[in-house]
């Protein structure tokens, strides 16, 4: 019996060996690392037309470099990298019919290291599977002696202009360029985009997954310039819809001017606000306009967070757009103040109702690929709707002319808390320094006071 079971368990360690061996088999090892053209951040993206150059570290299987000299038996040593259909065909990544491969070059110093430069320039904007292969063979024999496979998920971004506008829904108008394009429907099957007199025109989401592209002709000049893309909100029949171009700078051509429309409550809609343009970042006042506003009167400060940080986007979204709201409540014309944080966050396609008082919606985004900046993309130029109740109005400032003013107009009494703190105030203890991003000093204290 013993002896019985002992020649089992034998026979099972043996068994565990030889599968365990046999799970290990060996390969090559592909680590990459992308060296420029390439954003990383929010998984990997390049952008049509610019070439973005990707390293590979290969490991052969004895965990030597992957490199011909440790194939002394191989006459074909390669590495490939191809964009695939769900078949694993390669595409046509720069619309001349033919399907690609880009060919990795090795490194004349360095064994182990190969390189290439990978350009994509015609390619509907989405997400695709990149697909490296590294393989060592002896092509007369077919022998193969060590391979390796990489596969990734890349986003293809559209161009290096890119605009887009938040909750678009059936029966929108988009102005830009030449084009006034009306979205005549759209559904989970698609849209029909009318292009006024010119003609219409009908996309179909394919597979449905809420992404769907086509091109358009925004100058009208026979040829198509940019790429109209429609992505699903989440839980919401809304889309997001981006245009891209490399030839054309839709940052200028996409019209969004600043709008006031008279709501029914006889409330006022703000549209198209800018808090960001470049290096110029505007807070707006939700003021109230109360009949005993001196006595009691109670203000919102909406202020852009400054920097990247605050302003990253990334693989076709907006990764924030944030803004801090500060609620001020002052009493006898500001002589005394109340503060409190209301609302921190990201507002892109966002609908923040505060203190169930008055909304903000980011609208708009704008972006230009910058090679310069910090992640290729920067949000340049961001736009939001605010919605005022009765009794309120909004005021404006660029955060840094708000931070340096005592004006009555922008703060209650002039008590701009940096400059002209009010009598009494409690509250919140608000750092209105790093908000406004303004550090006064003694000088400046006094030349108000
Ligand atoms: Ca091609
Ligand atoms: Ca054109």
């Amino acid at each position: 019996m013993w002896r019985k079971l002992r020649k089992l368990s034998v026979l099972v360690l043996v068994f565990v060996l030889v599968a365990s061996a046999l799970a290990a088999v060996r390969a090559a090892t592909i680590s990459e690392n992308w060296v420029s053209g390439a954003a990383t951040e929010f998984g990997t993206e390049i952008v049509l037309g610019v070439p973005a150059t990707l390293n590979l570290t290969i490991v052969s299987s004895d965990g030597d470099p992957f490199t011909p000299s440790n194939f002394p038996n191989a006459d074909s040593v390669t590495v490939t990298g191809k964009f695939v259909d769900d078949y694993g065909n390669a595409l046509d990544v720069n619309g001349d019919g033919t399907a690609d491969v880009f060919s990795f070059t090795e490194s004349a110093t360095t064994p182990g290291l190969w390189s290439a430069t990978i350009n994509v320039t015609s390619l509907e904007p989405g997400i695709y599977t990149f697909r490296i292969e590294a393989i060592a063979q002896n092509t007369t024999t077919g022998e193969i002696f060590d391979n390796a496979t990489l596969e990734e998920d890349i986003y293809v971004g559209g161009g290096k202009y890119w605009v887009l506008k938040a909750g678009v829904k059936d029966g929108d108008e988009i102005k830009i360029g030449s084009l006034s394009i009306k979205i005549a429907s759209l559904s989970d099957i698609g849209a029909i985009l009318d292009f006024g007199n010119l003609s219409t025109k009908t996309i179909t989401d394919s597979n449905q997954d809420g992404w769907f592209a086509t091109l358009v002709d925004v100058n009208t000049d026979g040829t198509n310039d940019s790429w109209m893309v429609f992505s699903k909100d989440a839980d919401s029949d809304t889309y997001t819809v981006m245009f891209y171009s490399n030839s054309l700078d839709l940052t200028s051509l996409v019209e969004a001017d600043e709008d006031i429309v008279r709501a029914k409550d006889g409330g006022l809609l703000y549209r198209n606000k800018i808090l960001k343009d470049h290096n110029n970042y505007k807070a707006y006042v939700v003021w109230d306009n109360g009949f005993f506003s001196w006595f009691h009167a109670t203000d919102y400060y909406i202020i852009p967070l400054q920097g990247y940080e605050h302003w990253k986007e990334g693989r076709g979204q907006a990764r924030t757009m944030d803004v801090k709201i500060i609620k001020r409540e002052s009493y006898f014309g500001g002589l005394i103040t109340k503060d409190k944080k209301v609302f921190e966050g990201p507002i892109f396609n966002r609908d923040v109702k505060v203190d169930n008082l008055f909304n903000i919606k980011g609208t708009w985004l704008y972006n230009m690929w910058n090679s310069q900046y910090r992640s290729m993309w920067e949000i340049m130029r961001g736009l939001a709707d605010i919605k005022l109740p009765k009794g309120y109005e909004l005021r404006e400032a660029n955060v840094r002319d708000l931070a340096t003013t005592s004006s009555e107009e922008l703060w209650r009494g002039g008590h701009n808390p940096l400059l002209n703190p009010s009598k009494l105030s409690f509250g919140d203890q608000i750092d209105w320094s790093s908000i406004l991003n303004f550090e006064p000093t003694d000088e400046s204290s006094e030349e108000s006071s």
